[in-house]
């Protein structure tokens, strides 16, 4: 694709917009960027570009589309819909995002994970399992490396594992990743994309430019996998945690069975190996599995590195223990699907900590989970009372304005032997900056009980 010279408009300059720049400059394209931020909260992306300043222009003053501009490359977080990006579509001016700028420049394989709960885990895994086989590899992505800065240097490694979001797989054309893995698809991120079928067909779109030669792994226990399985032209594998499969991966009590076909081959993996809690987890370990298989790792290298991998920060991670209570951090549940995943991976009574600011979730779907196994709601944050009214009445519910007083009242309720889960369900600007910060206060705040 040739670059030189042609004006291009970069909507965004936070990592994604940062690593375009760098890209686009060392390929002789002229360059306009814009942002809706003030050029005075800018002042770190411009530092870290000082090197590429005479290479760009900045467009400031809002959102606005020049007639000169041969492609625009928006940022992830700029939302489908955004009147900039129907305008370029009205006008006929392409809009290519990131990602597919990037994988028109790769040359080495790709495995792309997707789905809405588990990227990062899974991705993070199978970048473990490949450098345990002695595979170097790139581990990018949504997971904050972006893939247009991996193409920008010598594309040394082996193979380009990437995490995808929804967000990233707007405006792509022929991204087409050699091992593509869909995880599961519940409601999230419609404030973005509009509704949820939108949100549904964008997740497909990444098997979208897959052959015969490309390998899907999808979710066999999540319902829409029967109709989508028909549309693809992929080789397909699935994976399930409550039935057999033919061709694919399935939990078969303690062990795990990975068929093939035609081969007819069966490999045995001990369940044992998994030290990530939850049925979920041994989903995600499935789905690495069967990808670092294709790609070449042996079954001794798999089960090493999944033995080693103890898990990521803020994912039902253990946070400690006070007079036989239990603290989990999972303030990465930011949809109600990864609260649901979350219940039902403690078999003690739950003391439910949940909120924040709501992503229009579907939290009448926790009806029965909460019922059978939280002894106590603590809502908190901008969303605590729309939950309280769609599920506060099921069982004890109290409601707090900050997580901080929500812990309190936790802390109060709480007895030996019940466990205490923060599992917002929501996202965590209305109080934090991110979901890390709302964790590490979590953790804080359990490493000082006395
Ligand atoms: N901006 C505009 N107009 C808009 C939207 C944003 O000008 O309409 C500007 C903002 O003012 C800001 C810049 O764009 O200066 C930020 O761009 P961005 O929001 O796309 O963020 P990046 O820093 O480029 O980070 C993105 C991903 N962010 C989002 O998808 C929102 C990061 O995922 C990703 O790690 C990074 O690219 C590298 O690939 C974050 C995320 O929250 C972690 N992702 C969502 C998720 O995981 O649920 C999808
Ligand atoms: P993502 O990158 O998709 O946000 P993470 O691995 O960061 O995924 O996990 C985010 C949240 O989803 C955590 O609360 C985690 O416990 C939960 N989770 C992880 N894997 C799954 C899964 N397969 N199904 C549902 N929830 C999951």
């Amino acid at each position: 694709m040739e670059l030189s010279g042609k004006r291009i408009l970069i909507i965004g300059l936070g990592k994604t917009g940062i690593a375009a720049v760098r890209f686009l400059a060392r390929r002789g394209a002229e360059i306009v960027v814009t942002d809706e931020k003030p050029l005075s909260l800018l002042k770190e992306a411009f530092d870290e570009l000082a090197d590429v300043l005479p290479h760009f222009k900045f467009r400031a003053g809002g959102l606005a589309i020049g007639s000169d501009i041969d492609l625009v490359v928006p940022s992830p977080g700029v939302a489908p819909l955004h009147e900039i990006l129907s305008e370029a579509v009205n006008r006929g001016i392409p809009v290519m995002s990131e990602l597919e700028l990037a994988c028109r420049f790769l040359r080495r394989p790709m495995i792309a994970i997707t789905g809405t709960n588990g990227k990062t885990t899974t991705t993070t895994l199978i970048g473990e399992i490949l450098e345990g086989a002695g595979k170097k590899v790139f581990v990018g992505g949504n997971i904050g490396r972006p893939l247009i800065g991996y193409v920008d240097g010598k594309q040394e490694e082996e193979y380009v594992v990437i995490e995808v979001s929804s967000f990233q797989l707007q405006w792509i054309s022929r991204f087409r990743p050699d091992i593509a893995v869909l995880l599961n698809v519940t409601r999230d991120h419609v404030n973005y994309h509009g509704t949820f079928a939108d949100y549904l067909c964008i997740k497909e779109r990444i098997f979208e430019n897959q052959t015969g030669e490309d390998l899907a792994i999808l979710n066999a226990d999540d319902p829409f996998t029967e109709v989508l399985s028909k549309r693809l032209a992929s080789d397909i594998q699935h994976f399930s945690s409550c039935r057999k499969v033919r061709h694919g991966m399935f939990l078969d009590q303690e062990t795990l069975i990975y068929r093939r076909e035609p081969e007819g081959t069966e490999e045995v993996y001990p369940r044992a190996m998994i030290r990530i809690p939850g049925i979920h987890n041994i989903e995600n370990v499935m789905a690495a599995v069967m990808a670092s298989r294709e790609a070449g790792c042996s079954r001794e290298a798999v089960i090493k590195a999944v033995e080693g991998f103890k898990g990521i920060a803020h994912r039902i991670e253990f946070a400690g223990e006070k007079g036989g209570v239990a603290f989990y951090d999972d303030s990465k549940a930011t949809n109600v699907g990864a609260v649901m995943r979350a219940l039902e991976t403690f078999s003690r009574p739950v003391i439910l900590l949940m909120g924040g600011r709501d992503k229009e979730g579907d939290f009448e779907n926790l009806a029965t989970p909460v019922s059978q196994r939280v002894k106590r709601l603590v809502l908190f944050g901008e969303a605590r009372a729309k939950i309280d009214g769609l599920i506060g009445g099921l069982v004890k519910t109290d409601q707090a304005a900050t997580l901080g007083d929500a812990m309190e009242l936790a802390r109060h309720h709480a007895s030996a032997g019940d466990v205490v889960l923060l599992s917002p369900g929501c996202a965590s600007f209305d109080e934090f900056t991110d979901y890390k910060a709302r964790g590490d206060f979590f953790k804080k705040w359990v490493g000082n009980l006395s």
